[in-house]
């Protein structure tokens, strides 16, 4: 029988932390399939890798050393291809000893994959980090088959040749039986970059999997968090106040400085709304090593206190502008305590936050949901009301639209979109994207660049030498 390997920058050991969604799907997949889930440790060093066994899994940890570990994490994966593929090209920050950094992670975990793997087991690599994995992979000579699904956006071709290098990065995925991502657009755009750059894509098969969620556990989630003090307190402080939400890791991708100022706009427009709509943002720091996002949180706490400070009453707060991280039942009781909600990033290669504040609304009385365009969510929640993410105008009406929006409208969308979000769940996801991994497999065209190993040691020496 064969076996799976997932491969992911973290791994969810099981009880470690609250699993979300993804967490669930994987393991449930890793546990049928006798699978082995790869990824950083955590820890810095160059020992060998370590093996834990928990719920069924393999889990199989590999430390990085601190340096090789800042280059190609802090450095090439979240400054350079993350801006990059959403779209913020200002941000970009390219270096080669980070990249050449990026290389050598690659590298090592192939060197740890390629000692466990045998017969006809089966590879599932996940995200920006891993991209040239595949291809270190076959330059050991092995042919298994090896998929990879971006999280993240697929931006235009000719965003993607604005990275130094980017032929030799991106048609390394071309080493890959299957590369899924999030939307058709995104499926599109890679293919436009192979013809555009003359790559053969061979038999490698680029393919949408829209992630889904498991609905009716978020459902099930959002009644009895009722019931968890978190979440009554919540309740109760809004009196007989209406709520607007966001939900989002601290992230220059996620649109929060324009959200603010459309939510400011808005009570502008609308001054009968002042003291009676509380807008409530949660927003866990993420990469706080990065500069870019040590900017953004000095950016959003200097909009949250000057519209605070402009708008608020003795008695009332426009923005609860609140850094802390919940868990999932948690979240889905404050996704059902509000009117509506605002997901609008700048980019999103899905956003799974607009899925499940669909998914815990109460049917009788559902909330609206704003929705940004570039979202890869928009692709498929149609119904909610889509705006663009850089148009404050847009996005502070829309909040009017949805506060006066009658409920049977409401339901009508809201029924709408929670048709679809039965249709395409976590498990459909995880089980479609295997499904064409075992059905596609073939041997890689000559005219894809085998050259990566021998890159990171010549990236390597130009960055050691600059
Ligand atoms: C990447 C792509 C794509 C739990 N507690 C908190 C919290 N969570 C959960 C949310 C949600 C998840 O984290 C966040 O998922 P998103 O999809 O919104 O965003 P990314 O983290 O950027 O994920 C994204 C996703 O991969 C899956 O493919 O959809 O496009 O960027 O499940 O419930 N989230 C926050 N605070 C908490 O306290 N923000």
């Amino acid at each position: 029988m064969s076996r799976l390997f997932v491969v992911s920058n973290r791994v969810a050991l099981p009880g470690a932390v609250q699993a979300g969604g993804l967490a669930v799907a994987l393991h449930g997949v890793l546990k049928e399939r006798r699978g082995v889930w790869f990824g950083w440790s955590g820890e810095f060093g160059d020992g060998p890798s370590r093996v834990q066994i928990g719920d069924g899994i393999r889990f199989c940890l590999i430390d990085v050393p601190e340096d090789e570990f800042e280059g190609y994490y802090h450095g090439f994966a979240n400054r350079a291809l993350w801006p990059l593929l959403h779209y913020r090209v200002d941000l970009i920050h390219f270096d080669r000893s980070e990249y050449a950094r990026y290389l050598a992670v690659n590298e090592r975990f192939a060197d740890a994959l390629s000692r466990e793997l045998r017969g006809n087991d089966e590879v599932w690599v996940h995200d920006y980090h891993f991209i040239p994995l595949a291809s270190a992979l076959r330059a050991r000579g092995l042919g298994q088959r090896i998929g990879f699904f971006l999280h993240i956006p697929l931006p235009s071709w000719d965003v993607l040749c604005m990275l130094p290098d980017h032929r030799e990065l991106f048609s390394a995925l071309a080493h890959y039986d299957v590369v899924g991502v999030q939307t058709q657009a995104d499926a599109d755009n890679l293919q436009r970059y192979f013809d555009a750059m003359g790559i053969d894509a061979g038999t490698c098969t680029i393919e949408a999997f829209p992630i889904g969620i498991d609905a009716a556990q978020v459902a099930r989630d959002a009644v009895s968090a009722a019931g968890c003090e978190a979440v009554a307190a919540l309740r109760r402080s809004l009196e007989d106040r209406r709520l607007a939400i966001g939900v989002d890791r601290l992230d220059y991708s996620k649109g929060l400085p324009e959200r603010f100022q459309a939510f400011a706009s808005y009570l502008d427009a609308h001054p009968d709304d002042i003291g009676r709509l509380t807008y409530l943002q949660i927003a866990p720091p993420s990469r706080g090593d990065v500069p870019e996002y040590r900017d953004l949180r000095e950016q959003l706490e200097r909009f949250a206190g000057h519209i605070n400070g402009r708008l608020a009453r003795p008695d009332w707060t426009p923005i609860r502008y609140v850094n802390h991280c919940y868990p999932h039942d948690v979240l889905a009781g404050f996704y059902r305590a509000a009117d509506l909600a605002l997901v609008t990033p700048l980019r999103d290669g899905m956003n799974l936050v607009a899925k499940e504040y669909v998914a815990a609304q109460d049917p009788r009385d559902p909330g609206v949901l704003i929705l940004s365009r570039f979202a890869g969510a928009a692709h498929q929640l149609g119904d909610a009301l889509l705006v663009n993410p850089h148009d404050i105008d847009e996005m502070a009406d829309a909040i009017a639209r949805a506060r006066g929006m009658p409920r049977a409208e409401r339901q009508a969308r809201w029924s709408a979109m929670h048709d679809t979000l039965q249709q395409s769940s976590i498990g459909a996801w995880a089980d479609g994207f295997l499904a064409r991994l075992e059905a596609g497999a073939g041997p890689m065209p000559a005219s894809v660049p085998r050259a990566l190993p021998h890159m990171a040691v010549r990236a390597l020496g130009e960055g050691v030498a600059s």
